[in-house]
């Protein structure tokens, strides 16, 4: 496993990657060489043919308090403009294929929510802390929050939590359907809930879920008549595909399917 400064990688269940973001002194602030870390850490269990899915943790206290506002503070508009600041970010969103799990407990503020939200499926403990209080430093969310969190929670509220820059906690965010499940516990609690899920994924055909996310995320960018062609596309593809075989013919004869990932 390569060795990084401010994240951790292991494979703790068969088929599961996680990530750990370790940056303790700084509650996690997103520091661009934290993201360059998490980036190449993505890309590699995306590339690996082991791995079914992806997990993105924090600490208890702090899934991400933000991107590094040390690091933002002396920026000027061109530095930001011409280095595309913030850009890289949305690797994650734009070219990771398999799916990412967020697990949040403690804070997730600023670019911790927009990370949380990038990922495929969101799981946090009733105290998690959200927010986006980019609005008291000056500025405004910069890597999707605004349009993230409008999508998830309409705009009244996203406008207000946006406008106001107050937090909201897990169990709101499992309220408003931001977090497909909110754990009682703590981390540990929160990491079993999430490997049990990435272990299920990671125990399906890779082709077939690979596609069921890309279908998914279609529904964001398309109309429904749009989307619902683009779903009909990729499914009749995926007849061409052996684990379609493999998963139909396993049901008629009464087994487990041993899936080919092809
Ligand atoms: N950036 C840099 N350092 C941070 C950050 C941060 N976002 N958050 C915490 N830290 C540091 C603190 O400075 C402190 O360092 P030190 O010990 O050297 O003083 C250490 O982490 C511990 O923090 P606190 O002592 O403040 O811990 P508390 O438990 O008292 O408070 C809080 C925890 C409430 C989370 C508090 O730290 C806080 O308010 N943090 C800032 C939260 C915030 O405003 N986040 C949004 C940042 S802006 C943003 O994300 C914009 C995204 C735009 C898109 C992407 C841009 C890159």
């Amino acid at each position: 496993p390569t060795s990084y400064e401010h994240i951790l990688t292991s494979t703790p269940k068969p088929g599961v990657g996680l990530i750990t973001l370790n940056r303790p002194k700084a509650l996690n602030a997103l520091c661009s060489p934290l993201f360059t870390e998490l980036n190449d850490a993505l890309g590699k269990y995306d590339q690996d043919k082991d791995i079914g899915a992806i997990i993105i943790t924090g600490s208890e206290k702090a899934f991400a308090a933000g991107a590094d506002i040390k690091e933002m503070a002396p920026l000027t508009f061109a530095a930001a403009y011409n280095d595309n600041f913030i850009a890289p970010w949305s690797h994650l969103a734009n070219t990771i294929r398999k799916p990412v799990i967020a697990a949040v407990s403690g804070y997730a503020l600023g670019g911790g929510c927009e990370l949380a939200m990038m990922c495929d499926i969101m799981y946090c403990t009733a105290n998690a802390t959200f927010g986006q209080p980019e609005i008291k430093l000056g500025t405004i969310p910069g890597a999707g929050g605004s349009q993230r969190l409008t999508r998830a929670l309409g705009k009244s509220k996203a406008m207000e939590l946006i406008l106001t820059g107050k937090n909201f906690s897990g169990k709101e965010a499992g309220d408003w359907g931001l977090a497909a499940q909110v754990v009682e516990g703590g981390k540990e609690e929160l990491l079993e809930v999430a490997m049990k899920t990435a272990e299920t994924i990671a125990g399906y055909s890779r082709v077939a879920v690979v596609a069921g996310k890309e279908v998914v995320n279609k529904s964001q960018e398309l109309s429904l008549r749009e989307g619902v062609e683009y779903e009909r596309r990729l499914f009749h593809g995926l007849f061409g595909s052996r684990d379609q075989k493999i998963g139909m013919t396993a049901f008629a004869e009464k087994k487990k399917p041993e899936w080919s990932h092809e």
